[in-house]
């Protein structure tokens, strides 16, 4: 009989309406339909997972709308890119998850949640990209966007301790080009990751599913073959409309997220071998 559920919020004014709209796309909701009556407009905003919660007992919870994520340091790290208010920080539950609390809009507050990890033995990454070095390769075709996926990732790593020196930035002519010049950076093994940056756009590229499929086995085949973590932030877009929001506007910049995963890979790739080195020492001590 259920087919889902809808909660509505009515929001002061369309300028809230709009920048509530945008935070909701930089987050990662995708976006469902949209209506327009004579007195009202409302646009609706999916998650992969919906459900109805009940609560007894005396603990109060600060929202009525409870987003979970699967990275709050990011989500929050994205609030404060949107200048979105908190009203309260991150703070561990006594049941096992950390919450923040923002106010995105006037009077609508919303709890952004995340379980802690169940496991003893998970192991992330950490976002610390102080004494690592960095190779990025960005294609020139499409420029005014490449560009901004760049700035996007410069951002990333100087805001995460990355010391300008430590970056080195190679231009190729298009996106065909990434995977070859990432390669040859790999191999050198003077850096911790590669950031790969370009933009194909459908209707302006022959052959786009080609170079498109060419371009991402490229440079996975790198990372696998040469061990130097390569992220991807290369777009693949319909239109330049969709290009222009993933490369710093409404979905957020792909540059500055393949940045950060970088820097997560590396640290990633050295507590792995850490662990590993950990249980061969163990098993030696046998
Ligand atoms: C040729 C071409 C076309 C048509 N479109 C794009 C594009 O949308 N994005 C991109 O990065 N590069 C494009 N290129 C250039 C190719 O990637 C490549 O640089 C040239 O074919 C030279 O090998």
């Amino acid at each position: 009989m259920i087919k889902g559920i809808t909660t509505i919020r009515q929001l002061a004014s369309a300028k809230d309406f709009q920048s509530l709209s945008d935070l909701l796309d930089a987050l990662g909701f995708e976006r469902g339909g949209d209506w327009k009556a004579a007195k009202s407009r409302g646009q609706y905003f999916l998650a992969p997972l919906g459900k109805i919660e009940i609560v007894a007992g005396r603990e109060r919870f600060p929202s009525d709308i409870w987003v979970e994520v699967s990275d709050l340091d990011s989500a929050r790290e994205l609030l404060k890119k949107e200048k979105t208010k908190l009203i309260a920080d991150i703070r561990e539950t006594g049941w096992g998850s950390r919450v923040l609390v923002a106010e995105p809009a006037q009077g609508l507050k919303i709890a952004f949640w995340q379980k802690n990890l169940p496991l003893e033995n998970a192991v992330a990454g950490d976002l610390n990209a102080r004494g690592l070095h960095f190779g990025i390769v960005v294609a020139r075709w499409n420029s005014f966007i490449t560009e901004r996926l760049l700035q996007g990732a410069l951002d990333a790593l100087l805001r995460n301790g990355c010391r300008t020196g430590d970056i080195t930035v190679v231009r190729v002519p298009g996106s065909f080009e990434i995977p070859s010049q990432a390669r040859s950076m790999a191999e050198t093994a003077k850096y911790d990751a590669i950031i790969t940056l370009g933009c194909l756009i459908r209707g302006e590229t022959t052959h786009y599913e080609h170079i498109s499929r060419e371009v991402t086995r490229g440079i996975g085949q790198s990372a696998q073959e040469t061990g130097v973590p390569h992220t991807y932030g290369v777009l693949t877009c319909e239109n330049l409309e969709q290009a222009l929001d993933r490369a710093g506007l409404k979905a957020g910049n792909k540059g500055y997220e393949a940045a950060v995963s970088a820097i997560e890979m590396v640290s990633l790739k050295k507590k792995t071998r850490a662990v590993r080195s950990g249980r061969a020492s163990k098993k030696k001590g046998r």
